[in-house]
């Protein structure tokens, strides 16, 4: 029988299974029993993603079914920077990378694809078909044809090249800032506003836990718009922009990949919450060390993390305000909107 999710302060739960440390008493933060089903997912475009993997995890499939079929949702959208109907890079292709991880330290990946719809479905059979991780480029996509998957046209979506016919009057290239607060402007950089006033962004992660208590997590992205070619970020980076430790708990991260992959971030905040962290102070430590590195910097980039521990407890933290993450299990359907460092 599931519980009802509870809402409940740190501080009540310190000396809980040794997960929670006193340095984050005080602090709320959600917590779902282990064992209970739970997805959550990065920014708005997550809620339908969700409801994909929850379909999955509801009737007692997988978490490395859920996740997979939830950002498959994502992927096939026109509307989102994401999959193919996403920004391309300057010189005018859309370049894919994505990621996934089981409970099992099981992993693949994929990085610089054109021309394939779910390049999440292609990291899967990389990390279940070879003997490898990591499949880039011409080879990523030869490995993708020869397991079946279409080779698709490469024909910018009406958004997408929209974006790339705006961004071509001045071919800028500017050192890429991610997502930085919605509202404000920062060169072709900045994620796109779509007709209907939302702001679309380049990535979605994702992370559930399964009826058995495991985790799975996957990451699926367009990269930065208006990127060098083949340039590559942390979405399809095991330990950057994904990590799953089954015993511990799983993170991915969104925002200014270059600065994720300098921290190992998701690894990293994988490691704070073995030391006892909350999933939102785990990521709070991670994003405080970016903050330390970029120093004056860091106010031109945007990080986030998500992060589940093996108790069902998931948190956030982002460099600015802005990010939300959609959050779905037994109980709820909903955007919770992460803590910041800076906070505006
Ligand atoms: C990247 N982290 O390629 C991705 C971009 C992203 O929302 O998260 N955009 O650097």
């Amino acid at each position: 029988m599931i519980e009802r999710r509870k809402f409940i302060k740190v501080s009540a739960l310190t000396g809980l299974a040794g997960l929670v440390s006193g340095k984050v008493a005080g602090t709320d933060f959600y917590f779902s029993k282990k064992g209970q089903p739970i997805v959550i997912s990065t920014w708005d475009a997550g809620i339908a993603a969700n409801k994909a993997a929850w379909q999955v995890l509801s009737t007692n499939g997988s978490a490395l079914d859920a996740v997979e079929k939830g950002v498959m949702v994502t992927e096939s959208s026109q509307n989102c920077c994401v999959g193919l109907g996403a920004n391309p890079d300057r010189d005018g292709y859309v370049t894919l990378d994505a990621s996934i991880m089981d409970e099992n330290f099981n992993c693949g990946s994929v990085a610089f694809l054109e021309g394939i719809k779910h390049p999440i479905s292609v990291a899967r059979r990389v990390m279940e078909k070879t003997p490898h991780v990591m499949l880039v480029g011409a080879g990523a996509q030869q490995f993708a044809i020869a397991e079946g998957f279409p080779l698709e046209a490469q024909k910018l979506s009406e958004q997408a090249q929209e974006n790339y016919d705006n961004w071509l009057k001045k071919s800028e290239y500017k050192s890429p800032a991610i997502n930085v607060e919605k509202t404000k402007e920062h060169g072709p950089f900045a994620p796109a506003k779509l007709d209907n006033g939302e702001w679309n962004h380049d990535t979605i992660g994702m992370i559930a836990m399964d009826f058995n208590g495991n985790l799975s997590g996957s990451c699926t992205t367009s990269g930065a718009g208006f990127k060098m070619r083949g340039r590559v970020g942390d979405s399809p980076i095991i330990g950057a922009g994904l990590y799953v430790d089954n015993e511990v708990g799983a993170c991915v991260a969104t925002g200014q990949g270059e600065d994720v992959i300098r921290v190992a971030g998701s690894h990293s905040v994988v490691e704070m919450m073995r030391q006892g962290l909350s999933p939102e102070a785990a990521c709070k430590k991670i994003i405080q060390r970016i903050i330390k590195i970029k120093k004056e910097k860091a106010k031109d980039i945007q990080v986030a993390f998500i992060a589940l521990n093996k108790n069902g407890q998931h948190g956030s933290f982002a460099i600015h305000p802005g990010f939300e993450y959609a959050l779905r299990n037994t109980n709820n359907e909903k955007l919770v909107k992460s803590k910041s460092w800076f906070n505006i």
